[in-house]
Parts: structure tokens; C-alpha cells; sequence
């Protein structure tokens, strides 16, 4: 089974329910095994900053989805936990984003992987180098990305996610 990361985040209403749902309905899928959820950090909004701070963890699947089917399943995720697509780099509800499905690398209309943008994302960076701080993108570690990234935004919480509230 490959391993898959997804990026999870927050930004409004209840934003660690939220994420707690994301992470239960990828859970409870058939064809995941989750084995791996990071902290939950409260990050500064990249992109548009003018938007409420995020919640973010990254979750790690063994997963017999393909990795469209998996980009599906997180589009029905963030659709059923009511996600309204505002403007492109807007605030948002919940966002699931596949950083990597194991050594697939794709560049279609749909999906990029690995994710085009998760080396330079301080918010992907740190919670993926809580699980996986060895796995190599492009030939480096995790860490040594990390290492490059200005991770001032990034705040680690007490959250918990598999506890109920
Ligand atoms: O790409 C994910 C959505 N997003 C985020 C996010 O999840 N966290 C932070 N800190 N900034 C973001 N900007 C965008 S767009």
C-alpha cells in the first residue's frame, strides 16, 4: 500500500472540529489505514494575508485509493464539511490538500504531486517533519527544507485531535 501526506487546514468557524472531521472521514474510509496525524499548529495566513490564522496538521495514509481517487475522496470531504470556495487564496472551512502519494510523481489538469508548493510552506513543513523528518523531496530531507523556510508564523498547540472535545 502506498503511503500518502495530506495537508490539512482551517481558517473558519469551528476550526479544530473541523479539521477533527476531515481527519475522522479519511479515517473511516475502506481503502485507508491512518497511521500517522502531526500536531496542530496555528500558522499566520500565507498568500493573502489579510484572512483569520489557520489551524494545520499533516496526516500520513496507507491508502489503496489512487492518487485521483484520493484527490476525490478530499474534494467530498471538504464539500460535505460545507467548504465555500470564496476566492482562490481566500479563508476557507477546510481544505485537504495531497502533498505526496508515495513515489508518484503527475502533473495533470487536477493534481500535481508531490504538491507544487509544499517545500517552500513553512505550515506543510513543520508538521511533515513531526512525522517523516527524513523522508527525501527532491533528494533532501524534510529537515533540511524546513531549515530553509522562516517558520515565525508557525506555533505549535495543545490540540488534540483523535480526543473528543
Ligand atoms: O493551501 C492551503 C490553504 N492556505 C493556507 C493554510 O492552510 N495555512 C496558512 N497558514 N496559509 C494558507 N494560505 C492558504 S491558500
Amino acid at each position: 500500500m502506498p503511503t500518502a501526506y495530506l495537508a490539512l487546514g482551517s481558517n473558519l468557524a469551528d476550526r479544530r472540529q473541523l479539521l477533527a472531521d476531515a481527519l475522522a472521514a479519511l479515517a473511516r474510509h475502506p481503502q485507508n489505514r491512518l497511521t500517522g496525524v502531526s500536531p496542530v499548529y496555528e500558522t499566520k495566513a500565507v498568500g493573502l494575508t489579510d484572512q483569520p490564522d489557520f489551524l494545520n496538521c499533516v496526516v500520513r495514509l496507507e491508502t489503496d485509493l489512487t492518487p485521483h481517487a484520493l484527490l476525490d475522496l478530499c474534494l467530498a470531504i471538504e464539500q460535505q464539511l460545507g467548504r465555500i470556495r470564496h476566492e482562490r487564496w481566500g479563508p476557507r472551512t477546510v481544505d485537504l490538500d495531497v502533498l505526496l502519494h508515495g513515489d508518484t510523481t503527475l502533473n495533470d489538469d487536477r493534481l500535481t504531486l508531490p504538491h507544487p508548493r509544499m517545500k517552500e510552506r513553512a505550515f506543510v513543513l513543520v508538521p511533515l517533519a513531526d512525522l517523516a523528518p527524513d523522508l527525501l523531496l527532491d533528494g533532501e530531507p524534510v529537515r533540511a527544507h524546513l531549515a530553509r523556510v522562516n517558520a515565525g508564523g508557525v506555533q505549535r498547540t495543545d490540540i488534540n485531535l483523535t480526543a473528543p472535545v
